[in-house]
């Protein structure tokens, strides 16, 4: 298949590149390289030393003899050159990473709220529009989040996207499949909630085939291909926006930092290792829907943990400290979570589980990079709401 990878250069892009590729498709990575711009924001760097992207691609080719070609294309602003692009190029599938991704980051200012809001719907938008105006019949997976359901605490499992119903009319119960409610925790999962939504309606109008992943937190570093050398390796965020809370404790732990547990650390999350993402997108991608299906959600999630538990088993395999910290963050202290994911299973997903692989990412990358670290950069101080600033800049 030809792939069109949007927002390739990325964590979870990257890998999925190189995964697709050897396994034969060609593969166009379009990317904006704003993330790279974010960092340098920032001022953080990645854990792991990242090569341009043309470097990469170019490594890939030298060690694998398979060729990624990539675009430069902001595809929340150039809505002809995406349309052109598509004409010229007409993808069998495209998978949509395309958007700014972390929650801190996005409630940090008032900008960041636009910024987030004004590139990932119009990202969503500008694809599906552009795929409805070519008539390009490609099979779209977006990666959405499993933060969309929310995290309040109902006892019963969370199914793969549809929600059964019984609503009473005149004419007795009626029994319906809606999407699950959403409930977002910040700005960015917010975006995620409305992109379900111009999905539902591109699938329903206009017959676009569109899978939704509701990825949960995303783990780890390598996968098979990017050991392969390296110049391949992908990126690892660790500061205190872009961090996700399982790679923090990691280079936490590596560096004799305390564990930041927010709060009593009993937020229960969805987690999944980076290799088992990538083959995910493989098995959703061999299992199109067809046109005129609803919209394909599938929970790409294989574990879930409370914070707490997470920083003590990090802490018994290396003995790091684990500091309770007020909450930068707007949400429940405590709650359950209980996920369905059986489509994944049902395609053959035989996921890794967190106790297969922690040891080798805190010796393997988090002590081997440790000299990259600032530790300055490791604290989250982005607050949800103003009186959460003002109690974090009484009691830091
Ligand atoms: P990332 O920030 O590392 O990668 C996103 C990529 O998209 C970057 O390379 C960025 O430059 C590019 N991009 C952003 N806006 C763009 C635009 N307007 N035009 C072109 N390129 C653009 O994020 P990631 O961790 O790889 O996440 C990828 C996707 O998976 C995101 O949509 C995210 O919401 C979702 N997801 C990630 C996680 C996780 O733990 N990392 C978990 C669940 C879901
Ligand atoms: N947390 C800590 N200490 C830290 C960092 C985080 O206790 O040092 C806590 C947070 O308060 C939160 C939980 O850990 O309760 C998860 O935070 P996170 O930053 O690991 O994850 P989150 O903000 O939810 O976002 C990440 C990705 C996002 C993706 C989402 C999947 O950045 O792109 O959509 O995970 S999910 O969480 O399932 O919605």
């Amino acid at each position: 298949m030809k792939i069109a990878i949007l927002g390739g250069d990325g964590f979870v892009g990257w890998p999925t590149c190189l995964h697709l590729s050897e396994k034969g498709h060609e593969i166009h990575i379009v990317d904006n390289l704003s993330r790279r711009w974010i960092d340098t924001e920032l001022g953080v760097q990645s854990l792991t030393p990242m090569d341009s992207i043309q470097e990469r691609c170019r490594i890939w080719r030298e060690v694998t003899g398979r060729s990624l070609r990539f675009h430069l294309l902001d595809v929340a602003k150039e809505y002809e050159r995406l349309k052109q692009w598509l004409r010229e190029h007409r993808p069998d599938a495209v998978i949509h990473f395309a958007e700014q991704r972390a929650a801190p980051y996005s409630m940090k200012t008032d900008r960041h709220k636009v910024y987030t809001v004004n590139n990932n719907v119009n990202a969503t938008h500008n694809l599906l529009a552009a795929l409805v105006e070519t008539g390009i019949d490609a099979h779209l997976i977006h990666l959405g989040t499993m933060g969309v359901y929310g995290y309040s605490s109902i006892g019963a499992p969370i199914p793969e996207g549809y929600l059964d119903v019984t609503i009473d009319t005149p004419n007795g119960p009626q029994a319906q499949q809606i999407l699950y409610p959403t409930r977002p925790g910040s700005v960015y999962h917010m975006t995620k909630s409305l992109d379900q939504i111009l999905f539902q309606f591109y699938a329903q109008n206009d017959g676009l085939r569109i899978t939704d992943l509701h990825q949960g937190i995303v783990w780890g570093t390598h996968t098979d291909q990017t050991r392969r050398h390296p110049q391949l390796v992908n990126r690892f965020d660790y500061d205190g926006d872009y961090g996700t809370v399982l790679n923090r404790f990691l280079i936490q732990a590596a560096i004799g930092y305390p564990l930041t547990v927010h709060g009593t650390g009993g937020q229960t999350r969805a987690f999944i290792h980076i290799q088992d993402s990538v083959r995910c997108i493989e098995l959703a991608l061999g299992d199109p829907p067809k046109a005129g299906d609803r919209v394909r959600i599938f929970n790409q999630m294989t574990e879930t943990h409370r914070v707490r538990d997470l920083a003590e088993i990090v802490s018994r395999l290396t003995g790091a400290r684990i500091a309770f910290l007020p909450n930068p963050r707007k949400e429940a202290d405590e709650n359950d979570l209980i996920v369905k994911n059986d489509q994944f299973l049902a395609l053959g997903l035989d996921p890794i589980r967190l106790e297969e692989g922690l040891l080798s990412e805190v010796v393997d990358v988090a002590r081997k990079f440790a000299h990259r670290i600032d530790r300055s950069r490791v604290p989250a101080v982005s607050a949800w709401t103003r009186e959460i600033a003002e109690r974090l800049d009484r009691d830091p």
